[in-house]
C-alpha cells in the first residue's frame, strides 16, 4: 500500500497533476478484515509516506460505527491535523455490515455534533453522501433521498447553531469550561512548552482530591439542552 501511493504520489509531481488524495478507512468487508481499519490507522500510515502532505483521510459515517467508535471524536481528530480532506456522510444502525442509509436517519445525536463540528472548525472540503436509497424505491424515491440527506444535512446546521447561540448553554459551557482558576493557569503554562521550573512547581503543587472530587461537571444538564434543541422544544 505504502508503496502503491508513494509511487501514484509521484506519478501525480511528474504529470504536474494539483491532486491530493484521500484514503477511506472501513474495518471489514465484503472480507472479514482490512487494513486499514479506522481513522486513526490511516492517520498513522500517513506519516509514513514520501509526501503525506498529499494525503489526508475521508472517513465514513458507516465505517467508523462497523468498529463500534465515536465517528465525531475520529472526525474531530482528523479536522486538528488537517487531514479532513473529504467526508463520507451516511448513517449506520449497529455495527452490522456497511448500511450506507440516508444521512442523519439513525443516529440524530452524533449527526448533530458531527454537522455542528464541521460548521464551527472551518471544514470547507466536499460534503459528500456516500448513501444508498432502499431498493424498493422508484426513481422519484431516490430524489426524495437525496433530498432528505441534503435537508436534514441543513437542518441539523441550524440546530448547531441555535445551540451556540443559546445564552443558557453558553453559561453552562462557560462553567464546565472554568473550574480552579490556578489550575487552568497551569494548563496554559504547559501548553507553552516543557521546563524543569514547571515540572517542579507542579510536583509540588498541592492537589486536593476531596475537593475536586466535589465538584460537579453539569455534563447531564448540558447533554439534556443539546437533546432539547434537537427535539424543537428550545
Ligand atoms: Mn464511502
Amino acid at each position: 500500500m505504502r508503496d502503491a501511493i508513494n509511487f501514484l504520489c509521484e506519478y501525480a509531481i511528474d504529470n504536474g497533476y494539483n491532486l491530493r488524495f484521500a484514503l477511506e478507512p472501513k474495518p471489514n468487508e465484503p472480507r472479514s478484515d482490512t487494513y486499514f481499519a479506522t481513522i486513526g490507522h490511516m492517520l498513522a500510515f500517513i506519516y509514513t509516506l514520501d509526501h503525506p502532505e498529499m494525503i489526508g483521510v475521508n472517513p465514513e459515517v458507516a465505517h467508523e460505527h462497523m468498529s463500534g467508535l465515536n465517528f465525531v471524536h475520529g472526525v474531530a481528530q482528523a479536522l486538528e491535523a488537517g487531514k479532513l480532506f473529504h467526508i463520507d456522510l451516511n448513517d449506520q444502525k449497529g455495527p452490522r455490515y456497511d448500511q450506507d442509509l440516508r444521512f442523519g436517519s439513525e443516529n440524530i445525536k452524533s449527526m448533530f455534533f458531527l454537522v455542528r463540528l464541521l460548521e464551527n472548525n472551518g471544514y470547507s472540503g466536499p460534503r459528500h453522501f456516500d448513501a444508498h436509497a432502499y431498493r424498493t424505491e422508484d426513481e422519484q424515491g431516490v430524489w426524495d433521498f437525496a433530498a432528505g440527506c441534503m435537508r436534514t444535512y441543513n437542518i441539523l446546521r441550524e440546530k448547531a447553531r441555535r445551540f451556540d447561540a443559546d445564552p443558557a448553554v453558553q453559561e453552562l459551557l462557560a462553567t464546565v469550561n472554568g473550574g480552579n482558576s490556578e489550575h487552568i493557569s497551569w494548563l496554559g503554562e504547559v501548553r507553552n512548552g516543557y521546563s524543569k521550573e514547571l515540572a517542579n512547581k507542579l510536583k509540588e503543587a498541592d492537589f486536593n482530591p476531596t475537593a475536586l472530587g466535589q465538584r460537579g461537571y453539569q455534563y447531564e444538564k448540558l447533554d439534556q439542552m443539546a437533546i432539547e434543541h434537537i427535539l424543537g422544544i428550545r
